[in-house]
């Protein structure tokens, strides 16, 4: 059977809502994140070198990284859903949304979240003056590109509400994990088609049963 191992609070999230959706029966290694640095427990190095969440196990088999989990999961138990068919236009997007979404989207965000966090961490004598520098890299270059990200999604779903063609696919649910991050913190939540689509995903049977399943998942 399969194995995930899941982190509380993270993008693992969406593997659990891709088996969900698939119906594929599987076994969740919860792990928690510590409280202070928020960081992954150790244990999980055992698992892959990085340590990271999401990590999917099956007969030895290993694989980390999102997009390769879901390319791997696809491939072997997807039965032809969640992916458009070969050689379609839809695919070539699916392709494009699915190395995207952890390549280039989530690194704004990242970077926005390291600022935001800098002068909390700062020495306190210090702390006025990180938080001004960190404060004029996130106006000054994080935000900007961020924008440039969102309006970018936004005009992508305002076709059929989807990221490859017209019905929903696994390329929805990983582009899911920076469109709720950057609605959480970076105001994509005032971007129509960004909240419809949100709206949409967070209705399936398949996200809530994963949401029981997974815990806790504040993905500020
Ligand atoms: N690009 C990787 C990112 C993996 C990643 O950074 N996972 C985070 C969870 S959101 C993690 O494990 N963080 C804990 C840590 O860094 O210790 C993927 O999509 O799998």
């Amino acid at each position: 059977m399969i194995k995930i191992h899941h982190l509380e609070h993270s993008r693992s999230q969406r593997i659990l809502w891709l088996l969900e959706e698939l119906s594929i029966p599987y076994e969740i290694v919860h792990y928690s994140r510590d409280p202070e640095t928020m960081l992954a427990p150790d244990s999980l190095r055992e698992v892959h070198p990085l340590g990271k969440s999401p990590v999917l196990e099956e007969d030895g088999i290993i694989v980390a990284e999102t997009g390769a989990i879901i390319e791997y999961v696809i491939e072997q138990h997807g039965g032809g859903h969640l992916k458009p068919p070969p050689g379609s236009a839809e695919a070539r997007a699916w392709t494009y949304w699915m190395h995207y979404a952890e390549g280039s989207a989530m690194t704004p965000l990242l970077m926005k979240l390291v600022f935001q966090r800098l002068p909390q961490n700062a020495n306190p004598l210090m702390r006025p003056l990180v938080k001004g520098i960190a404060s004029k890299a996130e106006e000054g270059f994080v935000d900007p590109r961020l924008k440039e990200h969102i309006h970018f999604w936004d005009s992508s779903l305002a076709q059929t509400g989807w990221f490859a063609g017209s019905t929903f696919s696994a390329a929805d649910i990983i582009m899911s994990f920076p469109l709720e991050a950057a609605a959480d913190r970076a105001g994509a939540d005032k971007y129509a088609n960004i909240t419809a689509f949100l709206e949409r995903i967070h209705a399936r049977p398949a996200y809530q049963a994963a949401l029981k399943k997974g815990g806790p998942y504040a993905y500020a």
